[in-house]
Parts: structure tokens; C-alpha cells; sequence
């Protein structure tokens, strides 16, 4: 499985010619003999791949970014199966997500239908994380990394083979929260056809933390299916995934707001050809989303219907042109449009919820031509490079706005904000300018990226790179327009429960990236490999925040939030990755022993002073993992440093230090897999340095302190039981 290509067809050399740059590295990275198809990947200066299916693996269901976790990406405290990735101090839209090769745009003010919400965890065939350094060819509209996952390839077939049928059920269950998790799998497939079916339900109550107290509106369900129609020639396949997701609810403890149904359908249709002059990759895609927020449950309540409604609709052109030996060229076109309608119905009887519906955007769109043209040259066998160039349009408009009533009083509420004092609607009037102006921005963006791979021999791996990427801004930081402040506290997918407030003439934010991977590796009776990257980015016009008042959240006059305006400031990231992996042993008797080891820092500034807001604190993971006949066992230490480094723009909260120690054993029998898991064994209470303040929380204790961090999950016990046919 390790071996697959990006696009997961079985034979990617053969079939499409020389293999990109980031996929070489991934195949070298395999065939490695200490790495085989082992999780905290492998990072090359722009690469961690990790494998999220490989036989053996205990299964999965749930919120595919937690695949994610402790390999380079931390994440985002969001809702249970909706958590935000960072990469590098650069989060959520600043990493492009690949979901089978489709972009997904989160269509919720709060972010809270991110891309990879929309892919459950046992439907992961192939995980890519690309860090800083992308290839244009898998960058664009983005300054951090790539991260690419894809469901797995339809399986044909063998020659001869006759029907193929296969499939597997899958059962989980977590102690903590009464978490449940099913999956099932079927195919069908001839040797030119496969047909499969795959479907996951996964659901939690609140979990608990250390101390054994509920950490309020975190609780969720979430159901996805998908229909995967394969077909293939000598020379060419055609996939075609039609995919559904049914969240009926899921809180969002560090939101004002909870998820109250997002339901969405999608259409993926990707061809690939090899012709006399190369290979061409094409993908169709398309996805509708139906999002509403509000509140379903007595941990967090309240009266607010909000309704988005989203779609996403592009194109991909890929050609790979092997021009000679030692040189290849790629060539792309791609389009991406996404539209928006974000409206708050009026609730009947509310003085300030009404008459009429508040419009936060309507008609919104977003589209984007992309043409890039990228060379691989690999002058002599010591050296690969690679030079792309990235040249993207990127339009935005909206139309007209409205807020709940256009000339009367704001008064208080009851969503958990407060409103300030009775006087003119400062939404009609923000809502007046707006519609005054000209909203239409069209941006030229134009991103390149330098890499050279210095290879002196088999031990070592050296590789060096620039990039220059840009980001136009999204949406709710462009046309968010209330000033008021219920309407400014809906928006903002931090989780600090602060208030937001767009700007129309933002400029995109454009990264300055130097970054290197050096690699060493020994053979012999014990393989090891060791890799150093360190980072450097400088963002200039990064979307930031500017502070422009305060206000008290529910009227509570001992607490003083920010109201802030996206701005363009400039910023610098900086940092240091370090990957470890050693065969500790390999024998008759005690099977084969692995030790794998991640440690990252990670800086975040403004420019002119200050930390920026969820910077994941010095980190350390450390596992060591035995494989002993059916037998699969493993223990991890994770280790996060205090958060002192904060951002005071935001009002961020600080953390403590943790450990936390996972242990889990698999066994194999036939068909079956039983795993056992005990995750946060310690029962540690800690803090998550990036998950915002708890809303929930501050509401259930009266509103009367603070806001608090988010407390993380304490010791859950997981039982999980896989059978294949
Ligand atoms: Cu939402």
C-alpha cells in the first residue's frame, strides 16, 4: 500500500512515466528498510508520507485529521470530527487540503466543515503531508503545506481472477464519551471494472477529562458513504466517487455557536491516460453543502437559526511530459469556484433577531484560474531539482446585505453575547456603507518553487528549497460586514470567543519560504535514518488582526473581550523538525522492534513584535512499536511543552506542560483483528495549547469568571474489532 502513487493506481512507473519530485521521495522513503509502511512518516524537506491503512494498523472511524496528529501537524481544537490543521504555525486555509485530489472551502463562518471533516477515518487509503516546501503542481491558494489525503484506489481484479469480491466490517468502541464507531466496506470488480461501497458512523458524548469532569459540547455524530465506480483500459482509468455526509449534530465547545446539521453530497470524477507524448491526469469535481448552525443541547443553549449553504465546482488539468531522460515537465490548469449564501433567519418575537433575516453574505463567490508549468532536471545521479512557476487569478464579489433590522435598536439576547447598550443599529448602518461600495477584488498571484536534492551516496539525502506562495484572502475575512457585536462574535474560527470584523480590501498574503532536509541513514544490522529540517518563512501582508474596541460577552461587565478587523501585517515563522527512526530489534524470538521519534518548535511573530496566536509549543513524540508474529503492540510518549508564548492581540490563554502515554496491542486471527488501546493511560489533566477558550464551560458555571482553556480528553479505554471477507 506504501507504494502507491498519489492518484493510487497500482502501477504508477509504468504507467505514468517518471515519478513527480515529492512522489519519488515518498517511494524512496518506503523502500527504506527502517521505515517500511510506518506511521510518524518521514519527512524530506517537503514530505512526511504516512500510510493511515496498512494491514495490521488497528482501524479507525472518525475525524481523519487525528491520522495527523504527532507527525508534524498539530491540530485545532474544532468540534469532534471537524478539528483545524496546522502546519508550521500556519493553519486551517493556509495548508491546502487535498481531499481525492478536490478543494473543499469550509462554508461556515466558524470554519466548522473544514475539508477534512468531510472524509471519515477508516475511508483513508493514503496520507500526504507535504510541509513548506510544495511543488507548485500541488500548492496554490496556499503559504503552509499540503496535505493530501485519498480513499483507496478501486481494487480490480487479477487476470484470470474471475469475480472479485472483498469487504471488511469494522467496529470501535471508546470508553470515554461512549464513543462508537462502525465501518463497513464492500466491492465488486472484474478485471476492467470495480465497484465499492464504503459507509461510516461515528459518534461521541462529551468526553471527560483527567479530573473525570465532562468537557461540555463536545459531543457528536457524523455519518458519510460513498459509491466508487472504477474502469480501466491498457492505458487508462476512470474513477467516479459519489459521496455523502450527514452530520446531525456536533458541539463546538469553543464556539458561541454549535452545528446543528451539515449535509452534504459530492461528485469526484478523475481520468487518466497515458498517451505517445506522456501522461494526462484530469479531475472533475463538484460538492453542495447545506450547513445550519443553532443549538440541540442542554451543555450549551440558546436561540440563533444560522443557514449556509456552500458549493464547491472545479477543474484540474495535469500533463507530464518526460522531454528526455533527465528531464521532465508538467503542465496544469486548474479552476476552482466556490459560491455562498450565509443568512440568519428572524426569530419571531426577538426585538433584535427581526423582522427581517440578517444576510452576512449573499451570492458570494470565490473563483480561481490557475496555470502552472513546473521541471524536474536531474543533472547526473547526485542531483535532482525542480523549478515551478504558478501563476493564479483569483476573483471575489458579493452582493448586497442586510442586517436583522435596519433602523431599530440592538438589544440584548440570548446566544450567549452581549449586545452592548441599547442605541443605533450599528449593523445598518455597517450594513449601509457595504452595500455602498464596490466589493469585487481580483487578485494576481504568482507563486515559485526551487528545491535541489543533493544525493553524494546512499547515506545521505540533502535537500534545499524556496518557495514563494500566496493566499487571497477567503470570504468572511473579506466581506464579514456587522459591527455589532452579536453579529462580530459570530464569526472567527479560533475558538478564543472574541469578535471579528471583515475588511473588503485586504491583500492576499504572500510567504517567503526557505527551508532544507538533511537525512542520514545507516544500514546494516540495525537501519537507522535521521532527519533535520529547519524553516524559515517570512509572510509579508499576512491576514492578522488589528484591535479595534472591546466588548462584554453576555453583558458580563467584569469581562473584557477584543473586537478585532483582519489586517494585513507582516509576520515570520521559524522552526526546527526532527525525525528519528531505529530498528531496535530484529529476531526469532522477539520479532522486529521499531523506535520512531518527532520533535518540532515552532515561532510565530508579528513583525513588528509579538507572538502569533496557535503556536503548538515545543513538542516530542516518541514511540517504540513491536511486531511478533499476529501480534502488534505499542507505546507512545507525547510530551508538549508550556504555551508562555502567546498573543496578546487575542487575549490567548496560556498552557501548562503535558505528557501523555498511549499504549495499544492488535492481534490478528484469520480474518479478524482485535485491537486493544488505552489512550492518556496516565489520566493526565492538561490544557490543549490550541484549543481556544471554552464557551460551553463559561456559560454552565454562570458566566460569572473568566474564559478558560479547553481541557483535553483524559484515559479512554478503546476496543476495536475489524473483519475482512
Ligand atoms: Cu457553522
Amino acid at each position: 500500500m506504501a507504494n502507491r502513487g498519489r492518484h493510487g493506481i497500482d502501477t504508477p512507473k509504468a504507467m505514468a512515466g517518471p515519478a513527480p519530485l515529492p512522489l519519488a521521495i515518498a517511494l524512496a522513503l518506503c523502500a527504506s528498510p527502517v521505515l517500511g509502511q510506518s506511521l510518524p512518516g518521514k519527512p524530506a524537506m517537503e514530505q512526511v508520507i504516512v500510510s493511515a491503512h496498512a494491514d495490521g494498523r488497528p482501524p479507525a472511524t472518525g475525524d481523519a485529521a487525528q491520522l495527523l496528529q504527532g507527525k508534524g501537524v498539530a491540530l485545532q481544537s474544532a468540534g469532534g470530527v471537524s478539528a483545524l490543521p496546522v502546519i508550521r504555525g500556519l493553519n486551517d486555509d493556509r495548508i491546502k487540503v487535498l481531499v481525492d485530489g478536490a478543494t473543499t472551502t469550509s462554508a461556515c463562518a466558524n470554519h466548522m466543515n473544514p475539508a477534512l471533516s468531510y472524509l471519515d477515518a477508516s475511508r483513508v487509503g493514503a496520507v500526504e503531508v507535504m510541509a513548506g516546501i510544495t511543488p507548485v503542481s500541488l500548492g496554490g491558494d496556499s503559504i503552509g503545506g499540503t496535505i493530501a489525503l485519498d480513499s483507496p484506489a478501486p481494487l480490480y481484479a487479477g487476470a484470470g481472477e474471475g469475480l472479485r469480491q472483498s469487504g471488511a466490517l469494522a467496529a470501535l468502541s471508546r470508553s470515554n464519551g461512549h464513543g462508537s464507531g462502525i465501518a463497513a466496506n464492500a466491492g465488486l470488480a472484474g478485471e476492467r471494472w470495480s465497484l465499492a461501497y464504503d459507509g461510516a458512523r461515528d459518534e461521541s458524548e462529551s468526553y471527560r477529562d483527567g479530573n473525570g469532569d465532562k468537557v461540555l459540547d463536545t459531543l457528536y455524530r457524523a455519518e458519510n458513504h460513498a459509491l466508487t465506480l472504477g474502469l480501466r483500459g491498457d492505458a487508462e482509468e476512470l474513477v467516479v466517487k459519489f459521496s455523502h455526509q450527514d452530520i446531525p449534530y456536533q458541539g463546538f465547545a469553543n464556539q458561541y455557536m454549535d452545528m446543528v446539521g451539515n449535509r452534504s453530497d459530492a461528485l469526484n470524477i478523475h481520468y487518466r491516460r497515458d498517451l505517445a507524448w506522456g501522461e494526462l491526469d484530469t479531475r472533475l469535481y463538484w460538492q453542495g453543502v447545506d450547513h445550519e448552525m443553532g443549538f440541540f443541547s442542554d451543555e450549551k443553549t440558546g436561540v440563533m437559526p444560522m443557514l449556509t449553504e456552500g458549493e464547491d465546482l472545479g477543474y484540474h488539468l495535469a500533463a507530464t511530459l518526460p522531454l528526455a531522460e533527465d528531464l521532465t515537465l508538467r503542465l496544469g490548469h486548474e479552476y476552482h469556484g466556490f459560491s455562498l449564501d450565509d443568512r440568519w433567519p428572524a426569530v419571531r418575537g426577538s426585538a433584535m433577531m427581526g423582522p427581517g433575516d440578517y444576510i452576512n453574505i449573499n451570492d458570494g463567490e470565490r473563483d480561481r484560474l490557475a496555470l502552472y508549468g513546473e521541471a524536474e532536471y536531474r543533472p547526473g545521479s547526485r542531483w535532482t531539482t525542480l523549478a515551478g512557476l504558478r501563476y493564479e487569478r483569483v476573483h471575489s464579489d458579493t452582493g448586497d446585505v442586510a442586517p436583522y433590522n435596519s433602523g431599530a435598536a440592538a438589544m440584548g439576547m440570548n446566544t450567549g453575547m452581549n449586545t452592548g447598550m441599547a442605541m443605533a443599529n450599528p449593523d445598518a448602518e455597517a450594513a449601509r456603507a457595504f452595500n455602498a461600495r464596490d466589493r469585487e477584488q481580483i487578485d494576481h498571484n504568482l507563486d515559485l518553487t526551487l528545491l535541489a536534492r543533493f544525493e553524494p551516496d546512499a547515506n545521505r539525502r540533502h535537500e534545499f528549497g524556496f518557495a514563494r506562495k500566496t493566499r487571497s484572502p477567503n470570504l468572511y475575512e473579506r466581506y464579514s460586514w456587522g459591527r455589532g457585536t452579536m453579529a462580530m462574535t459570530m464569526v472567527g474560527w479560533f475558538g478564543d470567543g472574541n469578535a471579528y470584523l471583515g475588511d473588503i480590501d485586504l491583500k492576499p498574503e504572500v510567504a517567503h519560504t526557505l527551508g532544507a532536509s538533511l537525512t542520514w541513514q545507516g544500514a546494516g544490522p540495525r537501519p537507522w535514518q535521521l532527519t533535520l529540517s529547519p524553516y524559515a518563512t517570512y509572510v509579508t501582508d499576512y491576514i492578522d488582526v488589528n484591535p479595534i474596541g472591546t466588548f462584554n460577552p453576555r453583558n458580563v461587565a467584569t469581562l473584557n473581550r477584543p473586537k478585532l478587523q483582519f489586517a494585513n501585517r507582516d509576520a515570520r515563522f521559524y522552526g526546527l523538525e526532527l525525525f528519528v527512526d531505529r530498528e531496535l530489534w530484529n529476531n526469532g524470538r522477539w520479532g522486529r522492534g521499531l523506535f520512531k521519534g518527532f520533535a518540532g518548535h515552532t515561532r510565530g511573530e508579528r513583525a513588528g513584535g509579538g507572538d502569533l496566536y496557535h503556536i503548538q509549543p515545543l513538542n516530542l513524540h516518541i514511540a517504540v512499536e513491536q511486531t511478533l508474529g499476529a501480534w502488534t503492540h505499542n507505546l507512545e510518549l507525547h510530551w508538549t511543552d508550556a504555551k508562555t508564548r502567546v498573543d496578546a492581540l487575542r487575549a490567548e490563554p496560556r498552557t501548562a506542560s503535558h505528557t501523555l502515554l498511549n499504549a495499544g496491542t492488535a492481534y490478528q486471527w484469520r480474518r479478524v483483528q482485535l485491537t486493544l488501546a488505552v489512550t492518556n493511560l496516565l489520566n493526565e489533566q492538561y490544557d490543549l495549547p490550541l484549543g481556544g477558550v471554552s464557551i460551553a464551560a463559561w456559560r454552565a458555571e454562570g458566566t460569572s469568571g473568566p474564559f478558560e482553556p479547553l481541557p483535553g480528553r483524559g484515559r479512554s479505554l478503546d476496543l476495536g474489532v475489524r473483519y475482512r471477507f
